[in-house]
């Protein structure tokens, strides 16, 4: 069935100039960048979106990260493209992540992964309008 997702090429991605290949990922699977913006993420919404987090002892190293520089935040569309994102996305810490996915093949650090798929449809509506509506 065909969904949206949301995912975000996050700052160290966009600063390594990884915006194309990361894009021509999605559209040689078969899925559509619908909508796409290069981004700020503000302190607050980075305190929202990774809210989740709040208690671990990285949480303040995260929220400068992703505030460092611009991220590329994009709205995916097609077939399961939730779960379709986060296999091409690969695993959080892209030690773990096998080769062929995108944090497998452009990450070395579980801090600095490179990009972010949303975990669920919910979630990616939720982030959808996190990202883009507001
Ligand atoms: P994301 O939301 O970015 O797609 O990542 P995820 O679901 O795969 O992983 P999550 O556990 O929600 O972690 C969110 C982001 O926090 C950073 N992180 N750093 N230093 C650490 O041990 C650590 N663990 C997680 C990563 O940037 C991760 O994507």
């Amino acid at each position: 069935m065909s969904e949206r997702a949301f995912v975000m090429i996050k700052p160290d991605g966009v600063r390594r100039g990884l915006i194309g290949e990361i894009v021509s990922r999605f559209e040689k699977k078969g899925l559509s960048v619908v909508k796409a913006e290069l981004i700020q993420v503000s302190e607050a919404t980075a305190k929202e979106h990774y809210g989740h987090l709040e208690a671990k002892p990285f949480f303040r190293e995260l929220v400068d990260y992703i505030t460092s520089g611009p991220s590329f935040a994009m709205i995916v569309e097609g077939t399961a493209a939730v779960k379709n994102s986060r296999y091409l996305i690969g695993a959080t810490n892209p030690a773990d992540a096998a080769p062929g996915t995108i944090r497998g093949d452009y990450g070395l650090d579980v801090s600095e992964n490179v990009i972010h798929g949303s975990d669920s449809i919910d979630n990616a509506r939720i982030e959808i309008e996190r990202f883009f509506i507001r």
